[in-house]
C-alpha cells in the first residue's frame, strides 16, 4: 500500500482504489473492474461522498426485506471481495443468517478460488461458489457466466442483495420471483431500475450502514417490518439520487 496521509481530501476514495488495485494484483479483480470503479467513483464525488437520505431509506428497507427473509444471500464478485470483503466479514460475523456467494462476470474457476478464500481469510467462513457443488443450478433469461448458481445459495434464495450487477442478472433474478436489493451508484443503471430495493450508495459505506439497521432489526416485529416495506417506494429513492446527481454538491 502507498502512504496516503489522512489529510489527503480525496484519502478515502484513493484508499478504495489502492484495494481495487491490490485485488488486481492478487487476482480478484478484473481489468474490466478498474473501469466500472471508475464509472461509480465519478457518480459518488456528485454525490458528495455520503450517504444521502434516499440511501438511508432505502437501506433501512433492504434491511427489512433481509431480517423478513427465509434464505437471504449476498453475492459477491471481483470489485466487491476486494472493495468490501472487511466490510463483507463484519456483516457476517453480525448476522450468521446471511449466506454468501462469489458470482462473476468474467469466470474462471482460478479467480473464484481466490476470492472465496480471500474472504474466508478476513474470516468469513463457508463462501459459496456454484463450482464446487456437483449439482450447480442455472438462473433461465441468462446467458453469462453469471447465470450459474449454488444449489444452497442463490438457488434457494428468497432474497438477493445484488453489489454492482450487471443488468441482466438483475433482471433475470426479479423474473425468478426473487426480491432483489440492489447496491449500486448509478440510479440509471437498469439493475437499480429493475431491483425492488435500490440503495444508490457507495459499496463500503452502504454495508456498516446496513450492519446497523440489521442489528437494530433483530428486535422489530415482523409487522413492523412489513408496514416499513409497504412504505417504501423505489421509484422515489432513483428520483431522488438522480436529483441528487444532477444538483451536485459543489466544488469539494
Ligand atoms: O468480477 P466480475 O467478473 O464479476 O466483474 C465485475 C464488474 C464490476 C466488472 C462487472 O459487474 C461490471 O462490469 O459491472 P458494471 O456493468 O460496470 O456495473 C457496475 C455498477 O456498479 C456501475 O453502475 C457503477 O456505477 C457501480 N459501482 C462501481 N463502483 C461502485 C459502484 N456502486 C457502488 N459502490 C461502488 N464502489
Amino acid at each position: 500500500m502507498s502512504d496516503i496521509p489522512d489529510s489527503h481530501p480525496r484519502a478515502a476514495s484513493l484508499r478504495l482504489r489502492e484495494r481495487l488495485v491490490e485485488g488486481l494484483r492478487d487476482g480478484l479483480t478484473t481489468e474490466s473492474g478498474l473501469i466500472a470503479h471508475g464509472r461509480g467513483e465519478a457518480l459518488d464525488y456528485l454525490l458528495g461522498e455520503h450517504t444521502l437520505p434516499f440511501a438511508e431509506r432505502a437501506i433501512a428497507a433492504a434491511s427489512a426485506l433481509l431480517t423478513l427473509a427465509r434464505r437471504p444471500v449476498i453475492t459477491a464478485n471481483g470489485n466487491v471481495a476486494a472493495l468490501a470483503g472487511r466490510e463483507l466479514a463484519a456483516l457476517a460475523g453480525h448476522h450468521p443468517r446471511l449466506a454468501f456467494e462469489v458470482n462473476l462476470f468474467h469466470y474462471t474457476p482460478e479467480r473464484a478460488r481466490r476470492i472465496v478464500a480471500y474472504l474466508e481469510g478476513l474470516g468469513l467462513r463457508g463462501v459459496l461458489d456454484w463450482a464446487s457443488s456437483p449439482n450447480p443450478v442455472t438462473l433461465p433469461g441468462l446467458d453469462s457466466s453469471r447465470r450459474h448458481m449454488h444449489p444452497d445459495g442463490v438457488a434457494v434464495a428468497d432474497v438477493v442483495v445484488v453489489p454492482l450487477e450487471d443488468g441482466d442478472r438483475c433482471e433475470a433474478l426479479v423474473a425468478s420471483g426473487r426480491q432483489v436489493i440492489a447496491i449500486d451508484l448509478n440510479p440509471l443503471s437498469r439493475t437499480a431500475c429493475r431491483a425492488h430495493v435500490s440503495i444508490v450508495d457507495e459499496l463500503t459505506r452502504a454495508l456498516p450502514v446496513l450492519d446497523r439497521h440489521l442489528t437494530e432489526d433483530r428486535a422489530a416485529p415482523p409487522e413492523q417490518l412489513r408496514g416499513r416495506l409497504e412504505g417504501y417506494d423505489n421509484a422515489q429513492t432513483l428520483q431522488d439520487a438522480v436529483h441528487a446527481i444532477r444538483g451536485g454538491f459543489g466544488e469539494r
